[in-house]
């Protein structure tokens, strides 16, 4: 059996001393100020290649970037052999690692894992990484391969990446060869097969309007403009907020993030009545669409509306299909507006499942439907198929011309959508798609359902980890007797919901809240993050008046 190298390890950690502080690795991996990720960059390395001799050697993934965030941020989050996020189980050991005061106490986590799941550490490991667009990232990719070197991992570095794409890499990688094959692992293989499923789609349809898309001036606008050609004209885009090259810039008043919480265009872009904008977050795995009205009322077009469409589309062509035996489901979170969840399972009829924030919890209930729907509010989701679903749909021809080019349709869909995680680029191409099949303007789109007016607020207070929730994060169970106080409200407000959970991310609560008008809701919000202020030891100003 295979040792550590003691003197190895000291001589690397040495280079990488950990600041005194607490990390965690939360909803988003690790994730904060960039100056303080060396030491947590280096130890997330020698996790993944914990990890990855656990798994007999399988590749896993290592993503550095802080998504949405301010430039001056940064993160790192693992990705597991198919591509889906690390089990839930390694964020401990991962933050355990994190958070070893000294080399010796490593040494000793190190051991810990090791003996507890079972390593051979003679296993070769293997991690691929990539990292987006921040300054920050080179020197954090040295801390990784640092990290590498402790256990002699094999890293395989894939440069300036969207997320999406790691993950895509990662499952490709680890599935090469196999009869579930995902696509050849580089930018070019995931280009080829994203672009040559989107024209089976759109085969014989007029070429739409332009696009207009905001990049955050993040990694996505080069890795779009890599993209382009590769779709040979079907999709005209104009690229806006595409400047990586001023790293200020990044997510400034930009981008998905951006444009759903403030509900309006992102900088530098005024809109023109009834045309379509889509807009990506700083790493390309959120999307967001939006339009204006002739009155120049801005429509959002968020992750439900994705999903609504996405979920009507696929109802549909399961149905032309004439292909038995497929249930098609939705996941959502708490935020996802009422109207969407009603016309979900009242127009379209299809089953929705809630699960709690953050993208693996949607990933893992999705998985329990044939074709499985999942997306946040705020833009990030994908389609699962599973590996009946898939078989249904690759061994049956159709009985007719019509079932034929559904069952077409549908085999392009499995393969425009990336499977592993949502995907900005993926769902894009998705939502085009539809939009061209159906001939479809952003309005039409948008007219399925009307948008419960909703609000989503921040609550500061003392300590928000006295807040615990349950039934997916939409009822709290401590502090105690808060919950009935809110319900109390809520119920006074006609299509009145409401509920309120800690931050995964921020050192803060969240109240969203929504009612049958702007002012009913505004009314609503206040009232409860006034009372939450009040009873759970709100701090700094108490919540104002909507005005
Ligand atoms: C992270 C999650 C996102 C979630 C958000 C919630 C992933 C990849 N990202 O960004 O899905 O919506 O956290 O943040 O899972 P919060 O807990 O601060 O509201
Ligand atoms: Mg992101």
């Amino acid at each position: 059996m295979a040792t550590i190298n003691v003197n190895n390890l000291n001589v690397l950690s040495d280079l990488h001393p950990k600041p005194v502080r607490t990390f965690s690795y939360g909803t988003a991996g690790f994730r904060m100020k960039a100056e303080l990720l060396d030491s947590v960059i280096f130890r997330a390395g020698i996790a993944a290649s914990l990890r990855s001799k656990k798994l007999g050697g399988k590749v896993i993934g290592a993503m550095i970037t802080a998504s949405h965030n301010p430039a001056e941020d940064n993160g790192v989050k693992l990705v597991d052999p198919m591509g889906e996020m690390m089990e839930g189980s390694w964020e401990a050991l991962a933050t355990q690692l994190a958070n070893a005061e000294s080399n010796e106490k490593l040494l000793e986590v190190i051991q810990r894992i090791v003996s507890a799941q079972g390593i051979d550490l003679a296993t070769p490991a293997r991690v691929a990484f990539a990292r987006d667009t921040r300054p920050s990232g080179e020197s954090l990719v040295k801390a990784l391969n640092d990290g590498l070197k402790v256990l002699g991992a094999k890293g395989t570095d894939y440069g300036i990446m969207t997320t999406p794409q790691l993950h895509y890499i990662t499952r490709c990688l680890n599935t090469e060869g196999t009869p579930e094959a995902y696509g050849e692992p580089t930018a070019e293989g995931y280009y080829k097969k994203l672009a040559d499923a989107f024209k089976i789609l759109i085969e014989g349809k007029a070429t739409p309007a332009p696009l207009t898309l905001d990049c955050a001036n993040g990694v996505g606008a080069p890795k779009f403009l890599e993209f382009l050609p590769y779709l040979s004209d079907t999709l005209p885009v104009k690229l806006i907020n595409d400047d990586i090259n001023d790293a200020s810039k990044l997510n400034l008043n930009a981008g998905a993030d951006h444009v759903k919480s403030h509900q309006k265009a992102p900088v530098g872009l005024k809109l023109a009545p009834l045309e379509r904008y889509a807009s990506f977050d700083g790493d390309a795995d959120r999307l967001v669409y939006y339009y204006a009205d002739e009155d120049g009322t801005f429509h959002l077009l968020d992750g439900d509306k994705i999903a609504s469409l996405a979920a009507m589309y696929i109802v549909d062509l399961v149905k032309s299909a004439g292909v038995e035996g497929i249930s098609v489901g939705v996941v959502q979170t708490a935020y996802a507006n009422g109207a969407s969840t009603k016309y979900l399972t009242e127009t379209l009829n299809v089953p929705v499942k809630f699960a709690c924030t953050g993208v693996k919890h949607l990933h893992h209930e999705a998985l329990k439907y044939d074709v499985g729907v999942y997306f946040e509010a705020n833009g990030h989701g994908t389609v699962l198929f599973s590996p009946s679903a898939l078989k249904t749909i690759f061994s049956h021809e159709g009985s007719n011309p019509a079932q034929a080019s559904a069952i077409r349709s549908l085999r392009a869909l499995t393969e425009v959508i990336n499977q592993t995680v949502g995907d900005a680029f993926s769902d894009l191409l998705l939502v085009e798609a539809i939009l061209i099949q159906r001939q479809w303007t952003a309005r039409v789109w948008d007219q399925a359902y009307t948008d419960l007016p909703n609000r989503l607020v921040k609550i500061y207070v003392q300590d928000r980890t006295i807040f615990d929730t349950t039934d997916a994060e939409r009822k709290l169970v401590s502090p105690a007797g808060l919950q009935a106080q809110i319900d109390a409200i809520v119920k006074k407000f006609r299509d009145g919901r409401a509920f309120v959970r800690p931050s995964g991310t921020e050192d803060c609560t969240r109240l969203y809240a929504e009612a049958a008008t702007r002012g009913e809701c505004d009314e609503l919000t206040y009232r409860i993050a006034g009372l939450v202020f009040d009873q759970a030891g709100g701090a700094g100003q108490r919540p104002q008046e909507f005005l």
